[in-house]
């Protein structure tokens, strides 16, 4: 008799950690909010504006990105220097400025820092809602390809 509650017992224990051990899908997550993770230049074009380079020493241009969501005031990442077509591609991560995906219009525009020697070139700017948004979205136009990707915190 008590073996078998014994084996009882432990059959229900077995069964409980099973549950437990089962992944979450991220829709059942309900908890969890999705905050922006990183953001991939995939592409973007060789020349620059007026087909010449980015920068005159030939170096690829020195990245950084301008973050406007909602009405709220642009962020600024750190900038990524000398990215050439070989440096493919060139990864921001947000990981630690957790930026919730709000739904809102975001902003995203690439720069060229040139400064201080000239002011800083706009490359390429994408817009997206942040409801709704695919994993990666993926933003292709001409030579730029960009991807968004977030995650579940
Ligand atoms: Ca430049
Ligand atoms: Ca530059």
């Amino acid at each position: 008799m008590k073996i078998k509650i014994l084996l009882a017992l432990l059959l229900a224990f077995s069964l409980t950690n099973c549950e437990k051990l089962a992944p979450l899908e991220p829709s059942q997550n309900t908890n969890k909010i999705k905050y922006l993770d990183r953001i991939e230049i995939v592409s973007y074009p060789n020349a620059g504006p007026g087909g010449t380079n980015w920068d005159p020493d030939s170096t690829g241009p020195d990245m950084y990105l301008d973050i406007k969501i909602g009405t709220k005031d642009p962020q600024t990442t750190e900038v990524i220097y000398q990215r050439g077509q070989d440096d493919l591609p060139v990864i921001f991560s947000f990981t630690a400025a957790n930026l919730p995906l709000t739904n809102e219009v975001w902003s995203v525009s690439l720069y060229d820092n040139d400064r201080p020697e000239s002011p800083d070139q706009l490359m390429h700017t994408i817009s997206f809602s942040g409801a709704n948004l695919s994993n990666p979205f993926i933003s292709r136009n001409g030579p730029y390809n960009i991807a968004v990707y977030y995650k579940y915190k």
